[in-house]
């Protein structure tokens, strides 16, 4: 891998967009690399939870790479949009573990669409957020049309996307955009501290929990009957004996 590094430590994946030049704009190879980092990452039993960063300390990821889709026709653009849904972003928004987007820095066009297809985003304060693609004659096309109004709400989203202005972190936080904001020295240890909590709960809970609140925004099916199977299917789990019988006898449960 030339642009994605991964690292994995006590049941948490840590990967990092590396190309510091281009302020981690995310090109194919990028987005190649990462679809195979999350294949090979969706098996692998010990990883129970995934943070996605940028190199350096100054961008998460500034937008889809402006100099390689500077000259696509409209056949590409329509083709590559599809492929790039496939192949990261509705990847990442149904991964069955929970992804952490810690947004380091500006996260612009594309690369605001990859921390909204996370399940948790957590800011560090010098962070920038927006979708600028109008000022380039384009749209979101990664995802943001969609996402951004489920999480600040649609007249936000319309004035984000139409003004192609960018926001602070504090301001992404009011609006609801990221979950937590830290001084940026301290936002790799929150992540993982975070992921720490999550990975000592209930595998295969956790993950029956992304599925169930996922169902609630597929127009296709029934979040409540998703909720309902989920929860009856966790009575046959070794885990749910595992934490049941631990709270009974007084012990810290060992998924
Ligand atoms: N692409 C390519 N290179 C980029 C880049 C980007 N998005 N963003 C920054 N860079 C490069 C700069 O060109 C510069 O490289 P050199 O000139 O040194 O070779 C280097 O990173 C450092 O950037 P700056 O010198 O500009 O740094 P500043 O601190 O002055 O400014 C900035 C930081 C983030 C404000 C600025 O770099 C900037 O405005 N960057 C562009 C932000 C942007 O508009 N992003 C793209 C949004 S549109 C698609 C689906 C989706 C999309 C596209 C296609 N298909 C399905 C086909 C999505 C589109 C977008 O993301």
């Amino acid at each position: 891998m030339e642009n994605v590094l991964l690292e994995i430590n006590d049941h948490i994946a840590q990967i990092t967009i590396h190309r510091p030049q281009a302020l981690n704009a995310l090109n194919k190879q990028t987005i190649s690399e990462l679809s195979s980092t999350l294949d090979e990452l969706s098996g692998n039993e010990d990883v129970r939870v995934l943070i996605i960063t940028g190199s350096g300390n100054k961008a998460f990821v500034a937008g889809a790479d402006i100099k390689e889709f500077a000259e696509f026709s409209v056949t590409e653009g329509a083709q590559l949009a599809a492929l790039g849904h496939e192949m990261l972003f509705d990847k990442l928004e149904n991964f069955p573990k929970p992804i952490i987007a810690a947004v380091n820095g500006f996260a612009l066009g594309g690369g605001l669409e990859l921390a909204m297809a996370c399940h948790i985003r957590i800011a560090s304060d010098n962070a920038k957020l927006g979708l600028p693609e109008t000022s380039l004659g384009l749209i979101p096309g990664y995802g943001g049309t969609q996402r951004l109004p489920q999480l600040v709400g649609k007249g936000k989203a319309i004035e984000m996307i139409t003004t192609a202005s960018m926001i602070n972190a504090q301001d992404a936080h009011t609006w609801g955009l990221v979950n937590q904001v830290v001084p940026q020295a301290e936002l790799a240890a929150t992540c993982q501290k975070m992921a720490s909590k999550i990975a000592h709960n209930s595998p295969s809970a956790v993950s029956a929990v992304l599925r169930a609140i996922a169902g609630g925004f597929n127009d296709k099916v029934n979040g409540y009957n998703i909720e309902i199977s989920e929860f009856g299917k966790c009575f046959g789990t070794d885990e749910f004996k595992e934490g049941t019988t631990a709270f009974l006898e007084k012990r810290k449960p060992n998924f």
